[in-house]
């Protein structure tokens, strides 16, 4: 792949949105094979997504703000910068990235609803953070702030780039730089990327060939250089993403730091997911921007295999990866507990992250499969319908004794380490960004979400439009409208739980496989299609107005998962459609007896007043354990702590 073929591609990925004149000429001169559409070019008006993002705009960012007012983040720039006394307010190293994580979400959110108070708030927030920043670039507040004094415990303290490995400044340039970028492109502004420039021209002059041989302890670095590259062109910042991961796991050069910090081996000779889930999820992220982006093979092998360990061995059926506590970490091979699974909030996201680039490397609608998965189990688990309250973990059982949320047995406002909530900030509005995606002569939907787009293609621009209400029903209409006639394919994503496979692997399957397939009608008229990397292939010549209905069987489907899976044996779990559901003790007052047979009926019925309105399944039976209800797993725990499972005994 040519460098500006994927300097276009990353472009396009979720959280760059060519909003402007100036970010549409750039996308131009580019060619790539998959280009995703960003989401500022799509409009959401679904039922099901755009109240999320709209609660995410109204209630999660501004509470989220608040927050980091309250718990003195903003103060540390104003320490760091002398303008207050004191010492560092917090418990993390990394309490700075909440900031510019939080801004990054507002910048997508305004780049879609202008808002001029909150570009105001913004600015403001950028002039303290400036406040922050040392003379040379160098900006980390509690280093800066008093760097003999450490706000963790965990973390000693030290001079600047001591201790890499856990004082996360290299984390915190990370953040900066996805967030300076993001509200670059928002606003047009340059104010917060001339601070982020100003650290990465820093980071130039310590860490590279034959200087500070050290890598960062938590990535996000890499991704963020790589975007910083994306909007000034400045070949360095690519170069060092690629040093930093070239560096890992490289004995001969520094003390490595094992597999808790993907530093056991070189990137390219990983091949199992270890460590950390969130540090892992973004270093594959990076990695898979490298393999595209210098056409590496190793690298690609890499990216590859580790991804075909993660879901053959490591990945919960919501999504989840990072099945243990200890260490926020991935778990032996199959090692998936239900109630003391982890699954942090923000390993489910970098995993959308690390998925959807490997579509756009692939072409594989495999990868969007996973991401769905994530999306709409794993990653809005972790949010409460009203937008204020966070799992930090997603467990798939809790029983009221384990208190798996951070010492909490319902999701909370914010955390002393607020990963989570900042991130779910960051990424809501950045859904609408996963829909479609486009090369020169194709168009490909890969989510289904009413909504609608135009996409440039070679020979015309086409308006294509989804009216749906999935995921609750089953049917997809989708317009095709070019403004000339034209031939052109449509790719229409068939998901993999509609071809009995619920996700890619062997990890999972349907005890009860569907006999009916997926459908296509065309203008009204069934067609035969052939499905190629899991895709509908529909080539023709299109015109306006022209209709592709999709049906979908989304029956009520049992999964069972490998045998290799200790704690799901003699278990099954349902689903319907993309959604995983889970039974809660408020429906179901005898959820310990509860139990599914070969007999036992499942029917469905959509519920406007419960839980912002739901599609529930009810199951029905010989014996009472039979019937019970069951709810989407997203939604579990917003009527208070209860008992719950996902994996439900099996008769
Ligand atoms: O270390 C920064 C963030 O805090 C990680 O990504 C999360 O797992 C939490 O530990
Ligand atoms: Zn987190």
């Amino acid at each position: 792949m040519k460098l500006s073929n994927f300097v276009l591609l990353l472009l396009v990925l979720n959280f760059l949105s060519c909003s402007n004149e100036k970010q549409e000429a750039e996308a131009k001169h580019a060619e790539y094979p998959i280009t995703g559409v960003p989401f500022s070019k799509v409009k959401v008006n679904d039922n099901f997504w755009l109240p999320k993002i709209e609660t995410n705009r109204t209630a999660t960012i501004p509470a989220s703000f608040q927050k980091c007012e309250e718990m003195g983040r903003l103060e540390n720039f104003l320490i760091a910068g002398g303008k207050m006394e004191g010492i560092v307010r917090g418990d993390m190293p990394f309490d700075d990235t909440d900031v510019y994580k939080i801004i990054e979400g507002a910048s997508y959110s305004m780049t879609t609803i202008p808002d001029p108070k909150l570009d105001a708030y913004v600015d403001s927030l950028i002039e303290i953070i400036a406040i922050g920043q040392e003379e040379d670039g160098y900006l980390t507040t509690w280093k800066t702030i008093d760097p003999t004094h450490s706000p963790a415990h965990w973390c000693p303290p030290g001079e600047r780039w001591e201790g890499l490995v856990c004082s996360h400044e290299l984390y915190n340039a990370g953040h900066m730089f996805e967030a300076a970028t993001a509200h670059y492109l928002a606003t047009g502004k340059t104010n917060f990327l001339d601070i982020a420039t100003k650290n990465a021209d820093l980071l130039l002059s310590v860490f590279g060939p034959g200087k500070n041989p050290e890598v960062p302890g938590h990535q996000i670095v890499e991704t963020g250089l790589i975007k910083l590259y994306l909007v000034t062109e400045k070949q360095e910042y690519l170069d060092l993403a690629k040093h930093f991961l070239d560096g890992r796991g490289d004995s001969t050069k520094r003390e490595i730091w094992g597999p808790y910090n993907q530093d056991h081996k070189p990137v390219i000779q990983q091949e199992e997911a270890v460590g950390h889930a969130v540090r892992a999820a973004y270093m594959y992220a990076g990695m898979t921007d490298i393999a595209a982006l210098y056409n590496d093979e190793a690298y690609t092998i890499a990216v590859n295999n580790i991804w075909d360990n993660v879901v053959n061995k490591k990945m919960y059926i919501t999504g989840g990866i990072g099945s243990l506590h200890d260490g926020e970490a991935f778990g032996e091979n199959y090692e998936l507990p239900n109630l003391t699974s982890y699954n942090e909030t923000c390993a489910a996201i970098a995993n959308v992250y690390w998925n959807y680039r490997m579509f756009l490397l692939h072409g594989d609608s495999k990868y969007i499969d996973v991401l769905e998965r994530s999306l709409y189990n794993g990653v809005i688990s972790g949010v409460s319908l009203d937008g204020t309250n966070f799992f930090y973990p997603n467990p798939l059982s809790c029983d009221m004794h384990y208190h798996f949320n951070r010492g909490h047995l319902e999701r909370q406002p914010w955390f002393d380490c607020s990963c989570c909530p900042s991130n779910l900030c960051r990424f809501m509005p950045s859904v609408p960004g996963y829909i479609y995606a486009q090369n020169d002569n194709e168009i490909y939907v890969n989510l289904f979400v009413q909504s609608s787009t135009k996409t440039k293609l070679s020979e015309t621009d086409v308006n294509v439009m989804q009216e749906t209400n999935y995921p609750w029903d089953e049917t997809v209409l989708i317009k095709i409208s070019p403004e000339e006639k034209s031939k052109f394919t449509v790719r229409v994503r068939i998901p993999g739980w509609a071809q009995n496979q619920p996700l890619p692997g062997d990890l999972y399957s349907y005890s009860n496989t569907v006999g009916r397939k997926a459908e296509i009608l065309v203008n009204g008229k069934k067609i035969n299609f052939e499905i190629n990397n899991g895709y509908a292939v529909l080539t023709r010549e299109w015109s306006v107005g022209d209709e592709i209905r999709l049906t979908l069987p989304m029956e009520v489907r049992k999964v069972t998962a490998s045998k290799l899976v200790e704690d799901n044996h003699g278990k099954v779990s349902l689903e319907r459609g993309p959604l995983v559901y889970c039974v809660e003790e408020k429906d179901n007052p005898e959820i310990e007896s509860i139990v599914v047979s070969n007999e036992t009926q499942f029917s469905n019925h959509f519920k406007n007043d419960m839980l912002s309105g739901i599609e529930i399944i009810e199951a029905k039976g010989k014996s009472m354990g039979e019937t019970f209800t069951a709810i989407p797993y997203f939604v579990w725990n917003n009527r208070g702590a209860n008992k719950m499972d996902v994996w439900l005994k099996e008769n």
